[in-house]
C-alpha cells in the first residue's frame, strides 16, 4: 500500500532560517514554497532523492498562527519531527482500507497538499504516536 516515504514534516519557528540551515548543512534544494491556509502552514519542500516510486523530500513547516496544528505542536513540544508522509497510488482506496482496520482518519476525504498532491492524515494516537500523512502526487 505504501510506495515510499514522500516526506518528513518538520515543525519550526522560522521557515527562512530553517531552509538556510538545511541548505548549508545538507546541500538540499528548495523545490516548492507554499502557504496552505486550510492547514495553517507556510511550508517548503526540499528535494532529497528520486527513486523508482517517486521522489522524497524534507517538508519544513512554520505555523501561520499559534492556533493551528503546527502552532499547537510547537507550543507543546518545540521544534522537531511533526509527521511522516507516505506516498500511495490511490489515496481514496488507501483511506478506506486503513479505516476498515480501525485507525481513525483525521480526513475522511483528501485535501489539497503541497505541489498539487492530495493528502490525508491519520490520527497519531492510532499509529503509535506518529502523525501519519498519505500523499497521492499529482504526477504519475
Ligand atoms: C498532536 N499530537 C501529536 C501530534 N500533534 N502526536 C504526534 N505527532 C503530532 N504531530 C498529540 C498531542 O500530543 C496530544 O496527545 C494529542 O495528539 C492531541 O493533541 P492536541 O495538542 O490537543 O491537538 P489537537 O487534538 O487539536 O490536534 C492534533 C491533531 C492535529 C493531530 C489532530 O494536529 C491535526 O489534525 N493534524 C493534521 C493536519 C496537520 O497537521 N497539518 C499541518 C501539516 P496528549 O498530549 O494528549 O497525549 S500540513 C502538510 O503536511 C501539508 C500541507 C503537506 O504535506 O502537503
Ligand atoms: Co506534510
Amino acid at each position: 500500500m505504501l510506495l515510499r516515504i514522500d516526506h518528513v514534516g518538520i515543525a519550526c519557528h522560522n521557515l527562512s532560517e530553517k531552509i538556510e540551515f538545511y541548505e548549508s548543512v545538507f546541500g538540499l534544494t528548495v523545490v516548492s514554497r507554499e502557504i496552505n491556509e486550510e492547514q495553517g502552514v507556510r511550508e517548503a519542500m526540499l528535494h532529497v532523492a528520486d527513486g523508482d516510486q517517486g521522489a522524497s523530500y524534507v517538508q519544513l513547516l512554520e505555523p501561520l498562527h499559534p492556533d493551528t496544528a503546527v502552532g499547537k505542536f510547537l507550543a507543546k513540544r518545540g521544534e522537531g519531527v511533526h509527521h511522516v508522509g507516505y506516498g500511495v497510488t490511490d489515496i481514496t482506496k488507501a483511506l478506506a482500507e486503513i479505516s476498515a482496520k480501525g485507525v481513525r482518519l483525521l480526513d475522511e476525504r483528501p485535501r489539497h497538499g503541497s505541489m498539487g498532491a492530495s493528502i490525508a492524515f491519520l490520527h497519531p494516537k492510532d499509529i503509535g504516536g506518529v502523525l501519519t500523512e498519505l500523499v497521492e502526487t499529482s504526477r504519475h
